[in-house]
């Protein structure tokens, strides 16, 4: 596919052209404290930092300050600020799953509301550097509780819905939360989600692992049934009119923690990426202006889910920060069938669309006329973020549903970066199908390989990020060590992001996808040792070993081999009870697409598993499986693609 230069109706609303961006990002890179203590203005500081940046990548002192001696408030600034120039503009536009339902919450609403959360927070003991954690479907109540965690100074914690009472109390212990909100249940695609119920079970298991839950509030979304705890539990709409509706905002160090989110990585549990407040919101705000070219007024949509991190900085805290109208979506992308994005795009005259290339495939198997029977006039940029988006998909995407009139930033970022790190502009850069294209300002990318040797020109390599940005992540919820271990021990001095990617003649970056042991299932992150260690603690299963492989829609499938008990049978019967067993320990979305019992897994002779030869025969290249002599037991292999084959 050939490149698609910047068009001159682009050029013409654009923020920023090509020119600037080239000197921005020069001066970004040149002279990071002159550049970025100039946008670091863009917030409302309570005091004015002198000192922006004050970061070390140097082994043993992983450090990373911004703006460490200002003070703000992040809730001040996405809400408070705006009341006198936008107080009756709808700060968030909600749409929920049933089409006939929406709502607009102007800035002065967010302002009351937030403020009253806050308040009943506070009336229930929470202070600065509590954690709280959040679990909740995507209603504006959810916005409201980051935002009144922002408020007092509590670090939140997001857990997403769809997580299982296993993950989310294993969060709550993690992150030490005597609070938790909730809701009592969900609705997606017409279906309830029992949250209340969940969040009880998780409670139990977060109270056997030593950790209290001392309230849950709970937010009334459908009114269904729900178990009570006196005492613990808290109605929303009843604990809202019992408090104020000022709550002044805490005045927080740039540095202070804003929140965790737990993600997941190549070993053991999920880590808590934890970010602050100044450099964060600096960063998450500036992104989501110039990367979308967000001009006030427009409609803003992130169809992602606040549980991930694509929520918490692109319908949360970027959009709020720049005073938009964000659009939250309650429901799914084919429900009540394949066209409610588009309509929902045509009802609220969306000017700004995000979403991911899984969605895309998936609505891109649903038929052109799906979208063509909607309008789509009102959009002028469209984005992705997840995963790499195929070609193809980029130009279905950027021909049917855009008409070929908004430009498609493919955004490159991670949990950890807090903001998106590579990215066309949309009034600047040349687009290429495929590629994330370039970096934002003060990224600097690298190419090495496996040994660190720098990687120069068009090249393929693994992705390192060599210095500091103000969004970046500032250490692993009480581990401090494991930052360090997993982002800067395998290439001394350098972030490295767990990608692999290559860099063309043109100096364009194309990701082509983790290059450690995480998959990436619909745009969501899981490490296979997580899935492993769901399987092996279903009593028949002695050993599971789970790769990704390539799926049509979801991007990569989960794949497992599965060596049973001593004694036990495989049969369709035991496989099914497996795929329970996973959605179970840890939530649908990381259900298994194929499990193949294996009597025997390749091993080294230290006794390592031989992924490398796994992903080939889940990928059915039984050509390349490579050097397998120095296998404890070469012969398992046979047996192996033997079973795979056998099975088509
Ligand atoms: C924001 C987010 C991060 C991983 C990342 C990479 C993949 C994200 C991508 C992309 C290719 C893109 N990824 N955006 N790969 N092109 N535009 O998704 O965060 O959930 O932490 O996932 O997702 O592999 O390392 P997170």
């Amino acid at each position: 596919m050939s490149t698609i230069h910047v068009k001159d109706e682009w050029k013409a609303r654009a923020k920023l052209t090509e020119d600037q961006y080239q000197d921005w990002y020069r001066r970004s890179v040149e002279d990071p404290d002159g550049f970025w203590g100039e946008h670091g203005k863009r917030l409302d500081w309570i005091k004015p930092y002198e000192r922006v940046k004050n970061t070390s990548f140097a082994p043993g002192n992983i450090d990373l300050r911004w703006f460490e001696d200002g003070t703000l408030n992040v809730a001040a600034n996405c809400i408070d600020r705006h009341l006198e120039t936008r107080g009756d503009q709808t700060a968030i536009l909600w749409e929920g799953d049933d089409p006939a339902d929406s709502k607009a919450i102007t800035y002065r609403q967010l302002h009351e509301e937030v403020s009253r959360m806050a308040n009943v927070l506070k009336d229930r003991g929470v202070q600065k550097g509590d954690r709280v954690t959040i679990y909740m479907p995507m209603v504006p109540e959810a916005a409201y509780a980051m935002l009144a965690c922002a408020r007092i100074g509590a670090i939140h914690s997001v857990v997403f819905g769809g997580f299982s009472p296993d993950a989310l109390g294993g969060r709550i212990e993690g992150a030490q939360s005597d609070v938790l909100i909730t809701s009592d249940e969900g609705l997606r695609g017409g279906r309830k989600v029992p949250l209340k119920k969940n969040a009880d079970r998780a409670c139990e298991i977060a109270e056997k692992a030593g950790q209290t839950v001392k309230t849950m509030l709970v937010i009334q979304r459908t009114g269904g049934e729900v178990a009570w705890q006196d005492g613990r539990d808290v109605w929303w709409h009843e604990a809202r009119e019992a408090v104020s509706a000022d709550c002044p905002p805490a005045e927080m160090q740039a540095e202070d923690p804003l929140f965790i989110l737990y993600t997941s990585g190549s070993t053991g549990k999920p880590k808590g990426v934890l970010h602050t407040s100044g450099g964060y919101l600096v960063y998450a705000s500036m992104t989501h202006e110039y990367v979308f070219d967000y001009h006030d007024g427009d409609v803003y949509w992130c169809t992602a889910d606040v549980g991930w991190v694509t929520g918490h900085s692109y319908i949360v805290y970027g959009p709020l920060a720049n005073g938009a109208t964000t659009l939250m979506f309650e429901g799914v992308p084919n429900y009540p069938d394949a066209s409610r994005f588009w309509q929902v795009i045509d009802k609220h005259k969306v000017n700004i669309f995000y979403t991911a290339p899984t969605a895309i495939r998936s609505l891109m198997g649903a038929g052109d006329a799906m979208v063509t029977k909607t309008s789509r006039a009102s959009l002028k940029v469209l984005g992705t973020v997840g995963e790499p988006i195929n070609p193809e998909v980029w130009s279905w995407y950027y021909r049917v549903v855009g008409d070929e009139r908004s430009p498609v930033v493919d955004t490159w970022w991670q949990t950890e970066t807090g903001g998106i790190l590579i990215t066309p502009l949309p009034g600047a850069t040349d687009l290429k199908p495929g590629s994330a294209t370039r970096p934002f300002f003060g990224v600097q990318p690298q190419l090495v390989d496996n040994v660190g040797t720098v990687l120069d020109g068009a090249n393929d390599g693994n992705l390192c990020i060599t210095d500091s940005w103000p969004g970046q992540m500032r250490t692993v919820y009480g581990d401090h060590e494991r930052f360090e271990q997993t982002y800067f021990s395998t290439y001394p001095n350098k972030y490295f992001t767990g990608d692999g990617a290559r860099r063309d003649a043109d100096g364009y970056w194309w990701i082509t996808g983790r290059v450690d042991d995480v998959i990436n299932v619909s745009g969501h992150r899981m490490g296979t040792a997580e899935v492993e260690s769901a399987l092996v603690s279903h009593a028949k299963v002695s050993e599971a070993a789970v790769v990704g492989y390539p799926h049509d829609i979801k991007g990569q499938g989960i794949y497992c081999y599965v060596t049973l008990m001593e004694g036990e049978e495989p049969s369709e019967a035991l496989q099914k009870e497996l795929v329970a067993h996973v959605r179970n320990e840890i939530g649908p979305i990381a259900s298994p697409d194929k499990i193949q019992f294996a009597p025997g897994l390749p091993k080294t002779r230290s006794g390592k598993i031989m992924r490398r030869i796994l992903r080939k025969i889940a990928e059915d290249d039984f050509g390349a499986l490579g050097d397998t002599s120095t296998l404890a037991d070469p012969g398992v292999v046979d047996d192996l693609v033997e079973h795979r084959q056998n099975r088509k």
